[in-house]
């Protein structure tokens, strides 16, 4: 082999025989100096190479491969689902400040309770808190937050991650940390270009798309999706002690964990805040997404003395950034035409960072928007990116015009299909009056596609497009007449992936009623609406016949979105879709049972948060099966609030209205109580 230990580490020119045992330290050694500290000593090519030599020496002796190998990060197993995991000691979450009073509202409070305080400042990482654990030194169990008691296992996923170590320097006898799982932009862009080549959605942001690689069953493919992490606490440590926060992280980096950066221990809370603002300022320069700052006290019997509230300890505090603003050039407005019709105007502007991605599109709403900011093309404009939404313009600068801007009016034309684009009474959108528009069918397509639609995987936007320009398809009635060789004879298309989508399509004739009425994209009619004019009517035919008073009768349903599905259904084009998907065979009924009577008849409740086991969608079945409402806004009337983790206004409603609050565990206690 070829490997040997210098001062310096390990170096690989002198060839030489070593067991397996040493081998993977070495490769251990080099990953950590790799993924965690940045800092390779030997090249990507000499690193492959002690991987070969690892993988071909298991391959021969398979009895030694062990579960810290290197070798078992690039994922297998498959799992059904996930098994349950207490935390011992509870993952308690943060309490948010916004502005610098609040800050200095905490130092008080701190410094009424302990002695001169100390404290660290970290970035927020926006990604998704998971619990590590080690026996003897080596990695067993990973697990999500949760609920803050109860987590998910995602041991087979963390596995993957490779700035985990999956064997400590020291065999501590017993390890839990806490740390924040994120995906770095860099594989964020290579994530969603890679979902566009498959013509799967793209992830909306990083935090979704490490959320959704956490809780892949099939860990090969988390292992795909560059997760990193930073972790910022000893939550149980045996056989090992420590008096401060900063002594704590220092170990864990000792142990070869990637830890939280923690710059200076603060004498006072200003400095502390100082620094916040500090990392504020050059947050645009991280290669991930943070959304704030947390500040901490340092000492950990202060903390003990401190304790917590119900839900966060009082000895840390976590200030939001507001979202990210920058100021660029507008070149140009464009107009693009939605899937319902509506010509929006888009900002072209000069390239800028924002946010840790390059931004050179922003929204501008509607007309009204422009003119009441009165934004002219050539203006210098401010930009904001909040959350995931798009970018959006927010200002102008009147004082930086040169005269050489130019006022932007609509099109009175659609600029895809040429017919007329109107404004309807008391709306601020301009809408294209063409009803074989093909910039609205692609979308109109594109949407029937969906997940929360007819589901058709494999179906995006790029070979929607195709099939349009092929004349393949006019409109949604025409995927099902698709023929496997059609879609072969597409570029790049093989034969699985046509026989695939084939059958992609033919089950989405199975689907419900209620993800018909939500595909066929009748404004005003979403999800939850869709799915409750179905269990109503029952079948397509009933709700076409209903009348309006009929249909806004409905829980949820108001005068304009039964408006809106009447008009959608005397409309003579989309009642050619209608019968062109009763050919096809599309199912025109509700298969859900109506509304039961139940255990919670008469209750209503709202899901808010992503619950730990459960899709929304399911726990949602779950209620109305048992006769229960589900609502989607929080008022008097709510009897339930079901949070999961992540929860946001919604939970502060419920518990401003001191309505009751339960997880999923007390939702399934409630469901299943004799
Ligand atoms: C206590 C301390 C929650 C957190 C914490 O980068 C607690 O410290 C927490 F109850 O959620 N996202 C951090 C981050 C998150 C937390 C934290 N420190 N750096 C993060």
């Amino acid at each position: 082999m070829l490997a040997k230990k210098t001062a310096f580490g390990y170096n690989i020119t002198e060839v030489f025989k070593v067991d397996i045992n040493e081998l993977r330290d070495i490769i251990n050694y080099h990953s950590r100096k790799y993924y965690t500290e940045d800092e390779p000593e030997i090249s990507d090519f000499e690193y492959d190479a002690l991987m070969n030599e690892l993988k071909r020496m298991e391959a021969e002796n398979p009895e030694l491969i062990t579960p810290d190998s290197p070798t078992q990060r690039v994922g297998g197993a498959i799992l059904e689902g996930f098994e349950e995991v207490t935390h011992l000691v509870p993952m308690q979450s943060l309490n948010d400040v916004f502005s610098r009073e609040e800050v200095m509202d905490f130092g008080r409070r701190v410094a009424a309770a302990v002695e001169n305080p100390k404290y660290v400042t970290e970035l927020k990482i926006d990604g998704l808190s998971v619990s590590l654990e080690y026996r003897d030194g080596v990695f067993f169990r990973g697990s999500t937050r949760g609920d803050g008691v109860v987590g998910e296992d995602v041991t087979e996923n963390l596995r993957t991650v490779r700035s985990i170590p999956l064997k400590l320097a020291e065999p501590i006898p017993y390890l839990e940390v806490r740390g924040e799982v994120f995906m770095p932009h860099k594989s964020f862009e290579r994530l969603n270009r890679m979902q566009e080549e498959r013509e799967q959605r793209p992830f909306k942001n990083p935090r979704n798309a490490a959320a959704g690689s956490l809780r892949q069953l099939d860990s090969r493919i988390a292992a795909e999706r560059g997760l990193d992490i930073f972790v910022f606490n000893i939550q149980q440590i045996e056989g090992r002690q420590v008096s401060t926060h900063s002594e704590g992280i220092a170990l864990l980096a000792e142990l070869g964990f990637k830890t939280i950066p923690i710059k200076q221990v603060f004498d006072t809370i200003e400095e502390a805040f100082d620094e916040v603002l500090r990392i504020g300022e050059s947050r645009g320069e991280l290669d991930f997404d943070i959304d704030g700052a947390v500040i901490k006290v340092n000492s950990l019997a202060q903390r003990e003395a401190l304790g917590s509230t119900a839900k966060c300890p009082r000895w840390a505090a976590a200030y939001k950034f507001p979202p990210e603003k920058k100021e660029t050039k507008l070149l140009d407005i464009t107009v693009q035409v939605g899937r319902t019709g509506v010509l929006t105007p888009n900002a072209v502007l000069e390239p800028v960072r924002l946010a840790g991605t390059t931004v050179s599109r922003a929204t501008l709403h509607n007309i009204d928007y422009i003119h009441e900011k009165d934004i002219r093309i050539g203006d210098t404009v401010t930009v904001q990116k909040a959350g995931d939404i798009i970018p959006e313009v927010l200002d102008v600068a009147k004082d930086r015009r040169t005269g050489e801007e130019r006022v932007f009016e609509m099109p009175a034309f659609c600029p895809v299909c040429g017919a007329a684009a109107v404004r309807e009474d008391g709306e601020a959108a301009v809408r294209c009056t063409g009803g074989e528009c093909p910039a609205q069918l692609a979308r109109i397509i594109i949407h029937y596609t969906g997940r929360d639609a007819m589901d058709i995987e494999g179906l995006g936007p790029a070979l929607v497009n195709r099939l349009l320009d092929e004349g393949l398809i006019h409109s949604v009635a025409d995927l099902y007449s698709l023929k496997a060789e059609q879609l072969e004879s597409l570029e790049k298309m093989g034969k699985r992936s046509a026989a695939k989508l084939v059958a992609a399509i033919e089950r989405s004739k199975e689907r419900d009623l209620g993800n018909l009425l939500f595909a066929l994209g009748i404004r005003h009619v979403g999800g939850r609406g869709g799915r409750q004019l179905a269990q109503r009517f029952r079948t397509l035919d009933n709700l076409i016949n209903a009348s309006a008073e009929e249909i806004a009768a409905v829980e949820d349903m108001g005068d304009i979105t039964a408006a809106s599905v009447k008009n959608y259904f005397a409309q003579a084009q989309n009642m050619d879709i209608v019968e062109g998907l009763r050919r096809a065979g599309v199912n025109f009924e509700c298969r859900e049972a109506a509304p039961a009577e139940g255990r919670l008849t008469g209750k209503t409740f709202v899901l808010t948060g992503a619950l730990p086991t459960l899709k929304r969608a399911d726990a949602a079945a779950l209620i109305e099966k048992q006769g229960g409402k589900v609502s989607g806004s929080v008022s008097k009337k709510t009897d339930y609030v079901v949070a999961g983790e992540e929860a946001g206004s919604k939970l502060d409603k419920a518990n401003a209205l001191g309505i009751t609050v339960i997880g999923e565990k007390e939702l399934l206690e409630l469901i299943e109580r004799p």
